[in-house]
């Protein structure tokens, strides 16, 4: 399955790092297996191509996850994970397009990329180029109030090349999203403001999947996704700590991740 190929690939890439944001990374294995295995047109050919489908990973600290899916997909040599964050790389932790065939839009500052996501979909259909947005957002990103200035704008503009996903891992980098700021749920909040809003189970690449073609059919109106996630998701110990943002493992728990891994790798061969 794409999806473990992908849940493998980001362990393995960390690993070789020796840090970085596990946590949100993981949480998105599914949807990026279902964009980039199911849904998007984008392959390394067509990047020329304004008439493709575009990815805006605006929560950009997931870059690990986007990376190894990109290089799965043949986007640059699969040797180039080693090199994610060290000096000279072109695999930064958050992703820049001027450095990584694959990525759409610099991202890292949070809630930037929604605005820049609802930008590239708006003048898609100014031109009539064909394709559609799909941007990835995190439940933390979210207490940005600049996000929500796009979202009124893709539904003003009746976006509906536009799909925001919302990564609803109840957790950002410092504590559960809650307790930071009170977001409501995401659900009936993304329906008031125009959405045909959906809420799947983010683990599940079969109802991301249906989610996705049913939001494709939706016509006069933009669309959010809402996936019921856990930060980690996919690695048990991971989904089990507390802080599992950006991890820096000590030995005992390099020990756990390569175990993790290995039990992933029996799943591929
Ligand atoms: C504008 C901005 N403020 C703060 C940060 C630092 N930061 C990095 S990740 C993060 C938490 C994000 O939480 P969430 O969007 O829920 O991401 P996830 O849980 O998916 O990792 C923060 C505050 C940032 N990158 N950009
Ligand atoms: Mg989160």
């Amino acid at each position: 399955m794409f999806s473990n190929q992908i849940r493998y690939t980001i362990m393995d890439e960390l690993e070789c790092a020796g840090f970085g944001h596990y946590g949100g990374s993981l949480s998105i294995v599914e949807l990026l297996a279902v964009l980039y295995g199911e849904v998007i047109d984008a392959t390394p050919e067509n990047v020329n191509n304004i008439d493709r489908d575009y990815v805006v990973l605006s929560k950009g600290h997931s870059g690990p996850g986007l990376y190894a899916t990109l290089a799965l997909k043949g986007f640059f040599p699969m040797d180039w994970l080693k090199t994610l964050n060290k000096n000279g790389t072109n695999l930064p932790s958050h992703p820049d397009k001027n450095l990584t065939p694959g990525v759409d839009v610099t991202t890292g500052s949070l809630g930037q990329g929604v605005s820049v996501a609802t930008g590239i979909a708006y003048g898609k259909k100014a031109i009539h180029s064909k394709g559609n947005v799909f941007a990835i957002v995190g439940d933390g990103e979210l207490n940005e109030g600049q996000a929500w200035e796009a979202i009124q704008f893709a539904s003003a503009k009746k976006l509906d090349n536009f799909i925001l996903y919302i990564d609803w891992n109840k957790k950002q980098n410092d504590g559960w999203s809650d307790e930071v700021s009170k977001s409501g749920t995401f659900e009936e909040k993304l329906n008031s403001f125009g959405f045909f809003t959906q809420m799947v189970d983010g683990a599940s690449v079969e109802e991301i999947l249906s989610a996705t073609h049913k939001a494709l059919r939706v016509h006069d109106r933009p669309a959010c996704i809402v996936l019921n996630t856990t930060k980690g998701q996919g690695i048990k110990f991971l989904e089990n700590m507390e802080n599992n943002h950006h991890i820096r493992p000590d030995e005992s728990m390099m020990k756990e991740l390569k175990k993790a891994k290995e039990e992933l790798k029996a799943l591929l061969d």
